[in-house]
């Protein structure tokens, strides 16, 4: 009897194992292991970033139950690497506790972590900003004291309408907060990221729920949030970072199981990314969300696809120089 080549037979293993290796782990969800919501992206180098409020409400529970972030980091969108709890809201002596949505950004070698909390002092929800040398944290509270705290914004009654900070620094070195629920609003920061650079702004935008996020590409300002209530994925484009804004439509449908979604758009090694949540993971549900990843391409003309969610995820796009 001939024996085959060796090229051959390893021709032959590898159709083997092709036809018998069970299906890869689909992506999405992206963690298996724990509930999370709430994405907030940062490339930085060659690696994204990825915090995420951890769900820790039980099956009975009927309400959020989020004691803690968390974050992750990855080389190629596929394969996570955990790094733990970068910061909590009791890490804010002045906060009381829920990890609500949050948003991560570089400046001059520092990054500043701006976090939804339950204030202890005053009625409502609260946004505080934290600081660390690295990425993964530890993050410590920059200021001492909550930058945007209930009382500051009268528009609406409720005690949730400061929440869900979107940070955003413009090429010249301007960064702007934007944040809110039922009322939009953005208010710009000093360099030093930790205090207001003039008075708070309102944006008027027709059914605005709730997570705004800003992101440019060429000389486009995209201002995306959650709209209506299941939500809905949105977004407006402008010429700046304050507009003026044009409406341009749903980017994703909304969710079965919850009726949030935050997104984060990113772009990493060469490609474009929508992060999201919804209720896929077994168990999950209106308070037990988990975070998933979409690769997309912008249109010509510029303008965002309509974003279909998958179990498949992106393919890898390892970064060229990243250790994973
Ligand atoms: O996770 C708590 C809240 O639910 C967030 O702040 C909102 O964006 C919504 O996802």
């Amino acid at each position: 009897m001939t024996r085959p080549s060796p090229a051959l037979a390893c021709l032959t293993l590898a159709a083997a194992l092709a036809l018998s290796s069970p299906p890869a782990r689909a992506a999405n969800p992206l963690f298996p292991s724990l509930y999370t919501a709430d994405p907030a992206a940062l490339v930085d180098g060659q690696r994204v970033y990825l915090y995420v409020g951890r769900d820790e409400a039980r099956p009975e529970d009927r309400d959020y139950v989020m004691h803690e972030w968390r974050v992750y980091s990855s080389c190629d969108m596929v394969n996570w690497r955990e790094h733990g709890v970068p910061l909590k809201p009791t890490d804010f002596a002045w906060a009381k506790g829920s990890a609500w949505a949050s948003d991560v950004i570089k400046r001059d070698g520092k990054y500043y972590f701006y976090a939804t909390v339950k204030h202890s002092s005053i009625p409502g929800f609260s946004i505080g900003v934290a600081v660390a040398d690295s990425p993964v944290g530890p993050f410590r509270d920059a200021r001492g004291s909550a930058l945007i705290t209930n009382d500051m914004t009268t528009q609406t009654k409720i005690s949730w309408d400061d929440i869900d900070p979107g940070v955003f620094m413009d090429d010249d070195g301007q960064a702007y907060l934007y944040w809110g629920n039922t009322v939009l609003k953005y208010v710009k920061l000093k360099p030093n990221m930790t205090e207001f650079e003039g008075p708070i702004q309102t944006v008027p935008v027709h059914e605005f729920t709730e997570a705004p996020y800003l992101h440019k590409r060429g000389k486009t300002y995209y201002l995306s949030y959650a709209t209506q209530f299941p939500e809905y994925i949105a977004y407006m484009t402008g010429p700046s970072a304050t507009g003026p804004w044009t409406p341009r439509g749903i980017v994703m449908d909304k969710n079965e199981g919850t009726k949030t979604i935050h997104q984060a758009f990113v772009d990493f090694n060469g490609k474009s990314y929508a992060f999201y949540h919804n209720a896929k993971l077994p168990g999950g549900g209106e308070w037990r969300r988990s975070v998933a990843v979409e690769e997309f391409r912008y249109n010509a003309d510029g303008s965002l696809p309509h974003i279909g969610q998958t179990e498949a995820g992106p393919a890898p796009n390892p970064a060229p120089g990243c250790r994973p």
